[in-house]
């Protein structure tokens, strides 16, 4: 399969406040220190890493029904949409690096604004689409998909910091992977909308690979188009992502993990992905932040092309003794 584009941009987003543990802020850092431009490099990608973006924190910014820094994480969104649709626009395959996942709602509408056709794979424990009136916490990291789709837009409230996006995805353009904690109210919304979801029992009945073969029929078989993955690294199971703020048991082997992502890539169709809700500051020991830290890496390779049967870029040919 050919690369969509030869050129990836990384994008740091150290935010933390769509939830209420600190921490989460540190990912992009602790990603990059665990080598991800030079693992880039390796798969013969030039790689522009674009930084980290530099967020504001509001003086004033008061809950929103229980919703907590609604001002803060909408103009963190809104700064993050335009960086992801410019370096989109540019031509590179973009890399978000979170950060909390309601950076997700800026990551795929800044996306969308170049691909306004783009699809959304979800790879997650959770369904991330509560809305302010079915939300537990009041977290925004949990009602990420609801400020995207269009078929929730008259179950949503006006919250303060958004009035800058409106909802523009359909729901049959999305496909959740690996849930496994859904809410009483997600529930109900997963189940009116009707959306594709593919849940840890769903992978133990159908296997990895028979999940992967309906998501992508499902979402590319009218059309080929862009892809967004947003990745959650709560996917996988704690035993392997024990860094993050909302593990949950039973969840991503690693070896499914994977598979995702190199299916994926198969495609030739990623666009833009994101790897959020990386903790540095939650693993109980540095063996645990650095076992996270460094799925993260080898995920984020593997969309991008890395193989586990190898490859032989640097060898067109066995090289013969002279
Ligand atoms: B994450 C939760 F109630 N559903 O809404 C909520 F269980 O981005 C958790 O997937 C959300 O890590 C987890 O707060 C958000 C809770
Ligand atoms: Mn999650
Ligand atoms: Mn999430
Ligand atoms: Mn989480």
């Amino acid at each position: 399969q050919q690369n969509r584009s030869q050129s990836v941009a990384i994008l740091g987003a150290p935010f933390s406040k769509g939830q209420k543990r600190r921490g989460v802020e540190h990912g992009p850092k602790a990603i990059r220190d665990a080598g991800l431009v030079e693992r880039l490099s390796n798969l013969d990608y030039a790689v522009h890493d674009f930084g980290d973006l530099a967020f504001k924190h509001l003086e004033k910014d008061e809950h929103f029904m229980h919703v907590p820094f609604p001002r803060t994480v909408g103009r963190a969104n809104q700064l993050l949409s335009g960086a992801v649709s410019g370096a989109v626009g540019a031509g590179h395959t973009c890399i978000m690096l979170g950060g909390d996942h309601s950076l997700a709602i800026g990551s795929v509408e800044g996306h969308a604004q170049q691909c306004p056709d783009l699809c959304l794979i979800w790879v997650d424990a959770h369904a991330d689409i509560n809305t302010p009136l079915t939300s537990p916490s009041g977290n925004l990291h949990g009602q990420s998909v609801a400020f995207l789709l269009k078929d929730l837009q008259n179950k949503m409230p006006e919250v303060p910091g958004f009035s800058w996006m409106k909802p523009f995805l359909s729901a049959r353009d999305l496909v959740y992977i690996g849930l496994r904690d859904v809410d009483p109210g997600e529930h109900i919304i997963l189940k009116t909308l009707g959306i594709q979801y593919f849940s840890m029992r769903d992978i133990d009945r159908m296997g990895i690979q028979r999940v992967m073969e309906v998501t992508l029929d499902h979402l590319l078989a009218r059309k080929q188009r862009p892809i967004h993955l947003s990745f959650d690294i709560d996917a996988f199971d704690p035993s392997l992502a024990p860094a993050t703020g909302t593990p949950v048991n039973g969840g991503l082997t690693y070896r499914e993990g994977i598979y995702v992502t190199e299916e994926i890539h198969n495609t030739g169709l990623l666009s833009v992905m994101d790897v959020v809700e990386v903790n540095p500051t939650l693993g109980a020991t540095p063996e645990a932040v650095e076992a996270t830290t460094s799925l993260a890496v080898d995920v984020i390779s593997s969309a991008l092309g890395q193989t586990r049967e190898g490859a032989h870029i640097a060898f067109p040919k066995i090289p013969e003794p002279k």
